[in-house]
Parts: structure tokens; C-alpha cells; sequence
């Protein structure tokens, strides 16, 4: 019996500073409504879906940064988004900025969520790749403040839902191998991934022209390289002076995209993902047990960066 799940991209248009979340979520019910309408078991949303991408600006007061963040989920803002899934029977991947108490003390995440039909979050996680900045920067047109305003989190897990293996990432993690590696160790089919990409890079204008090219390339790579399905969802447009990439599109196993956003507005784009395609890539080319070598992979963990000889020679090994 062939494992389908009927996925929508649930693409963002700009959000602006001064929209609400009950305005938000307004767009995103729509969405999920759209999505519904259209057969679709699941909604994938972009990250930091309720508000501006607001690690834009420098912000001195903890308490107008602490504005952009959420202190429950569901909350009486939300929960409006998560009756309509139960009601529709549809799940949903949704990113926000999180505000957790832990031990009495305040954590602040960029994180997402899923939640299954039954309106449950079943899987939560934190980004793991913070870009950006720490520091106030004024050169920048625009700053990149994830380093500043987010603590990272520590793992990609996966989780059963839906039929199959899922697992989610957001943003820069997409960039970065590991992210799709350490879930296809843990049998990945699907990867949800929400981002807010600037075209601009001020620390590399000169790949602002290559901005959708790499955002392909490395959900392409992702999917291709675990046999798995990749899914990636933007919010798109000037948002708050800021263009931001579009490109949402749903990637195959074999690494061909099967659907895809053409607006930079509120969209959505469906696949029907047949779960069971991640075999013929996962039991052959890409079987790990088969054809890993991981005693020659030691440095991928063991070192951060680059090392180099004092002088200034690659190692030869350490
Ligand atoms: N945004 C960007 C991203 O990784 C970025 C940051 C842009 C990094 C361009 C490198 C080049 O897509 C987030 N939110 O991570």
C-alpha cells in the first residue's frame, strides 16, 4: 500500500512590523483553507511565520525584542490556527520565535513546530545554524542579529507521523549538509524547511544574483544525498524594505523538484509525495550501512573550522 502524503507549501508574502498575529493568522487560515480544498494532508509554513523577521533591526530593549516572541503554543492568538487543522483534518509545519522558562529561566529560540490532524504538536524543534551577527553592525543596509536575539538548538531529531519518518530544519540549516545527513542516519522521508532569506548578503553582494540558484541547489543536494523528500517554504517579498527570496518548492528524492511557488506573495504549491520513492535511492546509492566509510569522516565532528599549520600549510593529518 503506497505511503502518500498530499503536501502543500504555505509560502508568506512580506509580513509588516505592525501586522498582528490575529491578522497572521488570518492569512495563514486562509492558506490552510486553500490547501484543504485541494486534498492536502499537511501545510508547511515558513519560519518565523507570525511576524516580521524582526533579527532585521538591532533592538536595545529585551522587552520590544521579547514582543516578537511567543510564550505559549498554541496561545489564544493561535489557537484559532490550530482548531481550523482539526476541524480540516490537515496537519501543519509552522515556524515562530520561542520564549521558554526553563528552570526559571528565560530561553529564546527560532523554532518549529508540527502538528498532526488531530490538531497535537507531535515534533518540535530549534534551529540549530544561527547566520548572522551578534553584535549591532551599522555598516550592514540591514542587519542579521539570529546570534543576538536566539540560542541554538542541539539536535535534529525525526519523528513518526503522517505515515512516515519526518523531520524539520529551518533557514541556514538547509545550507549545511549535516543538517539532512544526521536526519537520513535516523531514516528521514520528508524534511520540512521554513526560511526568510534576504536576496542581499552584505557580507557577499556578490552572491546576491546566486541567492535562488543556491537555495535550490542545497535542497536538491539535501534531498538527492538522503533519499528523501525536501520541502522548502519562504516568506517571500520586500517585507519591511527587505526583498526576500521566493523559490518554495518541493523536491523528490531523486532530487527533481515537483513543485513549486512562481509569486513571492501568499501561495501554495502541492505534491503528492509518495513516501515509498525514498527506497529506491535509500536501499541502493545511498545505503548508508553499505557504503559509508565513517572511520574516514572523523573531522567532520572533531573540528569546527579549518585547521592550518603554523605555517600556514594544510595539515597532512593531525
Ligand atoms: N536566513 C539566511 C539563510 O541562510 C543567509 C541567512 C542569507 C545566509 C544568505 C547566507 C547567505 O537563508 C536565515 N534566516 O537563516
Amino acid at each position: 500500500m503506497a505511503r502518500f502524503v498530499n503536501v502543500a507549501i504555505g509560502q508568506l508574502g512580506p509580513i509588516a512590523r505592525s501586522e498582528t498575529r490575529p491578522q497572521v493568522v488570518v492569512r495563514l487560515k486562509a492558506l490552510m483553507h486553500q490547501a484543504s480544498a485541494m486534498g492536502c494532508d499537511l501545510i508547511v509554513y515558513p519560519e518565523l511565520a507570525l511576524t516580521t523577521f524582526f533579527p532585521r533591526w538591532y533592538m536595545a530593549e529585551q522587552a520590544e525584542i521579547d514582543s516578537f516572541f511567543e510564550r505559549e503554543m498554541p496561545g489564544p492568538e493561535t489557537q484559532p490556527l490550530f482548531d481550523l487543522a482539526r476541524e480540516l483534518g490537515i496537519g501543519f509545519c509552522l515556524g515562530y520565535a520561542e520564549l521558554s522558562l526553563e528552570q526559571g529561566r528565560a530561553h529564546r529560540y527560532n523554532t518549529s513546530i508540527l502538528v498532526d490532524r488531530a490538531g497535537a504538536i507531535v515534533a518540535k524543534y530549534r534551529k540549530v545554524h544561527l547566520p548572522g551577527h551578534a553584535e549591532h553592525e551599522p555598516w550592514r543596509r540591514f542587519q542579521h542579529l539570529e546570534k543576538r536575539y536566539f540560542e541554538p538548538g542541539e539536535s535534529f531529531d525525526v519523528v513518526q507521523a503522517f505515515g512516515g519518518v519526518l523531520g524539520m530544519a529551518i533557514c541556514n540549516d538547509r545550507r549545511w549538509p549535516e543538517t539532512y545527513r544526521v536526519m537520513g542516519l535516523q531514516g528521514v522521508e520528508l524534511i520540512l524547511i521554513g526560511y526568510n532569506t534576504p536576496v542581499h548578503n552584505p557580507p557577499a553582494p556578490e552572491h546576491d544574483d546566486l541567492s535562488l540558484f543556491h537555495n535550490q541547489l542545497v535542497l536538491q543536494a539535501g534531498a538527492y544525498q538522503n533519499g528523501s523528500w525536501v520541502v522548502g517554504v519562504a516568506k517571500a517579498g520586500i517585507e519591511e524594505g527587505v526583498d526576500q527570496i521566493g523559490g518554495s518548492c518541493i523536491i523528490a528524492p531523486s532530487g527533481e523538484i515537483v513543485a513549486a511557488c512562481t509569486t513571492k506573495g501568499d501561495e501554495i504549491a502541492l505534491a503528492r509525495c509518495d513516501l515509498d520513492l525514498c527506497n529506491s535511492y535509500k536501499r541502493t546509492t545511498f545505503n548508508f550501512d553499505v557504503h559509508r566509510q565513517p572511520s574516514a569522516y572523523g573531522m567532520i565532528v572533531e573540528r569546527k573550522g579549518v585547521r592550518l599549520k603554523a605555517d600556514g600549510t594544510l595539515f597532512a593529518s593531525d
